[in-house]
Formats: structure tokens, C-alpha cells, sequence
């Protein structure tokens, strides 16, 4: 099989970090190599980025728009060049926390960052590498909320902007699956965990076979 490059999308609390860790379980059991990753912040460079643009307490408007969705590019490209390509290359599947579809949606649907210019810095950053499938965990705001205050941690400066802001966000993922329907699933993000994983397990099966 060629090796996959598979995202997970969503808004916060969708419970994409579970259903990552999950797919990477199952393509281990088939017996394939994989490699679990995340952005922003999975490089040493990654991490001074992931700082600046997730600081706990932070002032939600310490930084320009343009400049987040540059810092949010540039951590792309680093963990591209250090950790995705080389993997790719090695013929491992690569299962990511996260990618381009966040950028629109969080810059560009959140912060009103117009598309034309995004999907321009998409075309710098990616180094033209796109997702073979992204799965986007598809609930409502309120619920994905609620599951992250239940952690008490102190909120980033994303986490602390207003309901609104993530309900356009949440409708700027749902835009993208319906534009990009070849590669984006949208999951049901309502249904238990294990229900999630299968739906899921029964698309990677497929892609393997696929591929
Ligand atoms: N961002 C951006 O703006 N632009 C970009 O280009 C990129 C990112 C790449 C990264 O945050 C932030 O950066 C993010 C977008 C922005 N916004 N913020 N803030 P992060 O890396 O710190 O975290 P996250 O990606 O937002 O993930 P998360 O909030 O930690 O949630 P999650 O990974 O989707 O969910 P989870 O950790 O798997 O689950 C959350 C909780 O729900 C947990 O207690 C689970 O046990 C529970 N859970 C999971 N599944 C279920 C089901 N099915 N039912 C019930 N409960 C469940």
C-alpha cells in the first residue's frame, strides 16, 4: 500500500485527538507503518511558534490576523520538511492532528482572513502536499465547549473568543467537506467514541485496499 496522509478536523472538543490515537491503533493492527502527529507545534521550531500562538491567559487580540495565519503556515511548513515528507517518503502513513482545513477555517472563517489570500499561503506552505482523506468531526459548539471546560485548564487565546466566532468556524468546515466531498468525511461527532472508530476503521479499510 502507498502510504496515506490522513487529517483529523474539527472544532475544539470534537474529539479528534481520540479518534487519531484510535486509527493509528487499528493501522498498527493491519500491520502498517504509521506515524501519529499534530499541529501546530510538533517541531523544536514548531513549539517557539505553537507558544506565541497559544499562550494560556494570552490577550485575544495580541496578534494581527495575518500574522496568526502565517505563524499557523510556517509551523506547517517546518513540521512538512522535518516530520510528514520524510515519513511519507519511508512509505509510512501519516495520521495529523489538524492541517489546512483549521487555517481556513480558523483564519479564514473565524477571523474574516479573505479565502483568495489563505488558499494562496496554502499554496506556499503545503509544498503542494494535500490530505489522501480528512475525517471532520462534525458537533455542535455548545457541546465541543463543554467538553473542554470539563478539562479546567486555563483557556488559550482561541478557546476565549466568543460562541460566534467558533460557530463560523463550524460552519466553514462543514463548506469545505461540501466542496471537497472526494476527500472529506463528515463523522458524526455526537456518537459514542467507539461508534466514531468503527465508522472510521471501515473507511481506512477501504483506503488501504484503495491504495
Ligand atoms: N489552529 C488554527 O487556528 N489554525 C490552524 O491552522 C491550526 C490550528 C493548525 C490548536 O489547539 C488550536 O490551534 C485550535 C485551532 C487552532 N484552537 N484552539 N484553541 P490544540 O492543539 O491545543 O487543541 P485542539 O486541536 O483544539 O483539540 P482539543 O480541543 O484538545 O480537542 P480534540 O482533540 O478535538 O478532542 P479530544 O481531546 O479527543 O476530546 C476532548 C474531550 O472530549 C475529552 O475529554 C474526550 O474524552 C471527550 N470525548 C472525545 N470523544 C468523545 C465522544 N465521542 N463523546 C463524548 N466525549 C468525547
Amino acid at each position: 500500500m502507498k502510504a496515506l496522509f490522513i487529517t483529523f478536523e474539527g472544532i475544539e472538543g470534537s474529539g479528534k485527538t481520540t479518534q487519531a490515537k484510535k486509527a493509528e491503533d487499528y493501522l498498527k493492527k493491519l500491520g502498517y507503518p504509521v506515524l501519529r502527529t499534530y499541529e501546530p507545534g510538533a517541531t523544536r521550531v514548531g513549539e517557539y511558534i505553537r507558544r506565541i500562538l497559544l499562550e494560556k491567559n494570552d490577550d485575544p487580540n495580541s496578534l494581527h490576523p495575518i500574522v496568526e495565519l502565517l505563524l499557523f503556515s510556517a509551523d506547517r511548513t517546518q513540521h512538512l520538511q522535518e516530520v510528514v515528507l520524510p515519513a511519507l517518503e519511508q512509505g509510512t502513513t501519516v495520521i495529523c492532528d489538524r492541517y489546512i482545513d483549521s487555517t481556513t477555517a480558523y483564519q479564514g472563517g473565524g477571523r474574516g482572513i479573505d479565502f483568495e489570500l489563505v488558499n494562496q499561503i496554502h499554496k506556499i506552505a503545503t509544498l503542494c502536499i494535500y490530505p489522501t482523506r480528512t475525517y471532520l468531526l462534525d458537533l455542535p459548539v455548545e457541546v465541543g465547549l463543554q467538553r473542554i471546560s470539563r478539562r479546567g485548564n486555563i483557556l488559550d487565546r482561541l478557546e476565549t473568543e466568543n460562541i460566534e466566532f467558533h460557530q463560523r468556524i463550524r460552519d466553514c468546515f462543514l463548506r469545505i467537506a461540501n466542496q471537497y466531498p472526494q476527500r472529506v468525511m463528515i463523522v458524526d461527532a455526537m456518537k459514542s467514541e467507539e461508534e466514531i472508530a468503527l465508522i472510521i476503521q471501515n473507511d481506512i479499510r477501504d483506503l488501504c485496499q484503495k491504495h
